[in-house]
């Protein structure tokens, strides 16, 4: 008999459905259909996979709300930022489809013949999402890949598969051909670890912690398989005393507290230049007490409950012994509520160093310029960041001195489908999205034609 696993609604602590675990053999199956489904699929023209991706994203935007509802469910995401998810997915689709017909190899002088590369697809690739962000880290996997000419197989994580269940069903309905974008339910250790160890997955995707990602790539060298890693961080908003403090105060919860703080970019630490420290931490309050905390069927709410009773007592773990500064307010009753919580910390703290994944920031004063750099850099992680400053010098300063993949001044962006995301030391490997991203997809391939008579 399968052996299935129970969906809990976070927001209700409800059992919502069961939810089948496939085995290796089941994940083997899926894999062999893949490899016959990719032969067609990387020999079409580009134009039919791009009007197939095309397709693929009409059906998606005619579901937006459907799949909104379902991440509300599954994942206690508020309504309003589920819906931007879905229509994510599709701009995603919408945004590779442009790809097929763009991957030009390159022509290179020879002497006796002509020398050209080809961009090959891998084959199958296989996507590894995490819980906190089910439909778009999916889709930055997906559309690409399959963009490029691979069939996708992917795997949700355990805790939040209903809407990848739903996309893979709606590529069906789009007419994307059986088998070559399957979505396989089931845990870590066996769907995902098949993915590392499967001789016909020729590339994996790892979106998840860096102690998994860590294993992960250990598995992908053996196979000597590319890996693509999306890890942790402990991003920092670093507020200069010549910034627009209103302004970075009042940004400052969204940053650190959408999702209930399950993201890898939320800058949970904010560093605050020591002159204006306290006045930031007087228009903070307001702010993060200003900050919705309840139903994510609302319309009117910022946050949802954590996605677990076991995550919430992880994140409750950090809060032991710290220095709490004020909290902001949160439903009681079922669900896995947890308020927004301020922490004001020294530098060697577990709070300041460690990802929270939940809503807790730690608030920390530097001297200068330099130190303020140094102090964002003493991480192991490197993903995002912000720089408030209204001086245009240090912002470029700043922002080439801080080691991390997505830095943004004056404002909290991390994500934007067309720009290339990714973190550096212990946050990732590679980069997803952007202009590039279907390429890394490809091998190259050299090929010289002599000319000679
Ligand atoms: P993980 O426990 O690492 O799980 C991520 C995914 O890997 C899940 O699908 C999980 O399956 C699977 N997995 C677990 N063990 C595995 C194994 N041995 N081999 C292959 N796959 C395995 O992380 P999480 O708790 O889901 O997510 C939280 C972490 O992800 C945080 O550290 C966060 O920063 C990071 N994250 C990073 C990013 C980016 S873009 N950098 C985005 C989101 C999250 P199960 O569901 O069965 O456990």
């Amino acid at each position: 008999m399968t052996s299935t696993f129970t969906l809990i609604n976070p927001a209700t602590a409800q059992p919502i459905r069961e939810i089948a675990r496939a085995d290796v053999a089941q994940t083997d199956a899926a894999i062999a259909r893949a490899v016959i489904a990719q032969r067609a699929w990387g020999s079409l023209a580009p134009v039919a996979r791009a009007d197939a991706l095309r397709a693929f994203a009409r059906v998606v935007e005619a579901h937006v709300e459907e799949l909104a509802q379902l991440e509300v469910r599954n994942s206690g995401h508020p309504i309003g930022s589920a819906r931007w998810e879905a229509s994510h997915v599709a701009q995603v689709l919408n945004f590779y489809a442009g790809a097929p017909e763009r991957l030009s190899g390159q022509q290179i002088p020879v002497a006796g013949g002509l020398d050209v590369t080809f961009h090959e697809p891998y084959g199958v690739v296989g996507i590894i999402v995490p819980w906190n962000f089910p439909m778009t880290i999916a889709s930055w996997g997906f559309a690409p890949a399959l963009a490029a000419g691979n069939a996708v197989v992917l795997k949700p994580a355990e805790l939040t598969p209903l809407t990848a269940i739903r996309l893979g069903e709606l590529a069906l309905d789009a007419g994307l051909p059986e088998g070559l974008f399957t979505v396989i339910t089931g845990s870590g250790s066996v769907v995902g670890q098949r993915f590392v160890s499967h001789p016909d997955v020729r590339k994996v995707v790892f979106t998840g912690s860096t102690s998994v990602g860590t294993d992960v790539a250990a598995g992908c060298a053996r196979e000597l398989k590319p890996v693509t890693l999306e890890l942790g961080g402990k991003s920092a908003n670093i507020v200069f005393a010549d910034a627009d403090l209103e302004k970075a105060a009042a940004a400052a919860p969204g940053a650190v507290f959408d999702n209930a703080g399950q993201d890898c970019c939320a800058r949970s630490r904010i560093l605050v230049e020591r002159s204006v420290y306290d006045r930031f931490l007087e228009l903070l309050e307001p702010a993060v007490q200003a900050w919705r905390v309840g139903d994510p069927a609302d319309e009117g709410t910022d946050m949802g409950p954590l996605i677990s009773a076991s995550h919430r007592s992880t994140v409750a773990g950090f809060l032991d012994g710290a220095n709490v500064a004020f909290r902001g307010a949160a439903p009681e009753g079922d669900g896995f509520w947890f308020a927004p919580t301020v922490v004001l910390a020294d530098r060697a703290d577990r709070i300041a160093r460690e990802e929270v994944f939940g809503p807790v920031v730690a608030v920390l004063p530097f001297d200068d310029e330099a130190d303020a750099i140094g102090l964002a850099n003493d991480t192991a992680y490197g993903l995002a960041g912000s720089i408030w400053t209204e001086n245009l010098g240090r912002a470029v300063r700043v922002s080439r001195g801080v080691k991390s993949g997505v830095l943004s001044v004056n404002s909290h962006s991390s994500v934007r489908y067309w720009t290339p995301f990714g973190g550096m030391k212990a946050s990732g490997l590679g980069r997803e999205l952007g202009p590039d991203a279907a390429e890394h997809f490809t091998e190259t391939k050299n090929v010289f034609f002599a000319t000679d008579a």
